[in-house]
């Protein structure tokens, strides 16, 4: 049970309640030049910052300030200084460009922007008129830096309402338009105090790292908000592609680790050379992790990939299990304080074993800034997240696509993920991504895009006969392709409608 005070300023609770509890002095986060800053530290600088925030940029509660730069320090302090502040953070992506910015501030009705400088170029080049932007990191004298510098310490949290909007989280799931997700102060809280908590269970010695950036809730939950909340720290990477994980991870002793699916796989080709003895939590997000893939890195680290499933719409991981509770190839069960179900699109319950459409409730709901798919995801008193789900009898829930990406081929449902895993299943295997193709016999035909391991080599042919091996020959690609990457959006997700034939719906 989650009971939040009327009154709650969420960054107040997760800096100022942390170093009450713990002291100023442990570390809060490291970079990976070798620079800790303290809780004390961060608390000194985000406080500041709150203060030139209201005393030189005029900002008031309320107002919603854009936040973008590479995950470092001061992007984390900016976020905690605008909150404090009583203002409402709209972080975004480093690779979002002049005109998804432009779009998110127009819908997002953003006044004022913190920039790293090194961000700026597409942000001044879109044009947003009368946004006030700030830049941090710079030399100048009207840097946010430089101003917090001479500004005095303490800075009293503006007295939020636990449910004032703290956050507004852009999301343009896999096919392009963005939507505004606006999360309360009680919300940030609350998914610390139930996946956080009740799944991942830190300790204060933990240092978080991940892949995730700051402008995608599953990094700002893993970078930020849980290991605050657990008095522990995190080392924020500015690079943090697969290649540079793990030398980090064995640098800085990392002992929990936030990535997708894709990045454990790379990681699997190159852990000789790494020693990751400090690594005790791995959370998978963001996408299905496939059964290969969980097996192949418990067999390589001894470890067991916390699978999850979250949602900007709610703002992190719903669906998960730890430890004895992990059954390999699910994504888990509901974590506490959080419901689900498989429901039909009526809203009624679809027998166990049979797929349907997953629905969840819990302590954060879907909130669209103005948007008329609101509708579409809230039902029934469910959210409904347009995956294709299976919950089993023991109450596990296990993936099988998104709603929209289930193949019809000669009247046989088949789910590409279920395709994809048998894939890479084979060893040459990298990458791979299953759609449906039109086809006039069939409906739809199954297509696979497959990404072969870095000098690997196989030909079609041999991976048709693996896949005979492997599952129902109605199951079995049709056509192979080879490709060299798969499509993705900036937070990593793939996307499968650009490998449609009629791929621009
Ligand atoms: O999009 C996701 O899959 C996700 C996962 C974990 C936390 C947050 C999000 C948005």
């Amino acid at each position: 049970e989650l009971n939040y005070p009327d009154r709650l300023n969420c960054a107040a609770e997760l800096l100022d309640g942390t170093v009450a509890r713990f002291g100023p002095d442990r570390p809060a986060f490291h970079t990976p030049q070798g620079a800790i800053w303290s809780y004390g530290e961060l608390q000194d600088r985000v406080d500041r910052i709150a203060h030139v925030l209201t005393s030189d940029l005029g900002v008031v509660p309320g107002n919603r300030v854009l936040l973008r730069g590479p995950t470092t320090p001061h992007l984390a302090a900016c976020w905690l200084a605008v909150l404090k502040a009583g203002a409402i953070a709209v972080t975004v992506l480093a690779q979002q460009r002049a005109q998804e910015l432009a779009t998110i501030c127009s819908m997002a009705q953003v006044g004022h922007a913190l920039c790293d400088i090194r961000s700026v170029d597409d942000l001044v080049k879109a044009g947003v008129p009368g946004l006030r932007i700030t830049v941090y990191g710079g030399d100048g004298p009207d840097d946010l830096l430089h101003l917090a510098e001479g500004r005095p310490g303490p800075y009293r949290a503006v007295d939020t309402a636990a449910d004032d909007v703290a956050l507004i989280a852009f999301t343009s799931g896999t096919t392009g338009r963005p939507k505004g997700c606006m999360h309360f102060h009680r919300d940030v809280l609350a998914v610390a105090d139930t996946f956080s908590r009740h799944v991942l269970q830190p300790r204060p010695d933990d240092v978080f790292a991940g892949s995730p950036p700051l402008g995608f809730t599953f990094g700002l939950g893993g970078l930020v908000v849980f290991p605050l909340r657990a008095g522990g720290s995190a080392l924020l990477l500015e690079q943090a592609g697969p290649r540079q994980l793990l030398p980090a991870l064995a640098a800085h002793r990392v002992s929990v680790l936030f990535t997708a699916p894709t990045a454990y796989r790379v990681m699997l080709s190159h852990l000789d050379k790494h020693d990751l003895a400090a690594l005790r939590r791995c959370v998978s997000a963001g996408e299905n992790l496939p059964l290969a893939t969980w097996q192949s890195w418990y067999e390589r680290t001894g470890l067991r990939i916390i699978n999850g499933i979250g949602a900007t719409e709610l703002l992190h991981i719903f669906i998960s299990a730890a430890d004895d509770v992990i059954r390999p190839g699910t994504t888990g069960v509901p974590v506490p304080g959080w419901e689900a179900r498989v429901l039909d699109r009526d809203g009624r319950a679809v027998p166990d074993g049979e797929p349907g459409l997953l629905a969840v409730r819990g302590p954060v709901g879907c909130r669209y800034l103005a948007d008329i798919r609101q509708s579409e995801y809230v039902q029934h008193g469910w959210n409904f997240t347009g995956d294709t789900y299976t919950r089993d009898s023991d109450g596990y829930f296990h993936y099988v696509a998104r709603a929209d990406d289930m193949i019809i081929s000669s009247g046989y449902n088949i789910a590409g993920p279920e395709v994809e895993d048998a894939l890479l299943r084979h060893p040459e295997v990298a990458e791979v991504a299953v759609v449906g193709h039109p086809d006039e016999l069939r409906g739809q035909i199954v297509v696979a895009y497959v990404v072969l391991r870095e000098g690997g080599e196989a030909s079609a042919d041999e991976l048709r006969t693996h896949m005979k091996n492997e599952l129902a020959p109605h199951k079995c690609p049709r056509v192979i392709e080879f490709v060299p990457a798969l499509p993705r959006t900036a937070t990593g997700k793939l996307q499968r409608f650009r490998l449609r034939s009629d791929g621009d719906r």
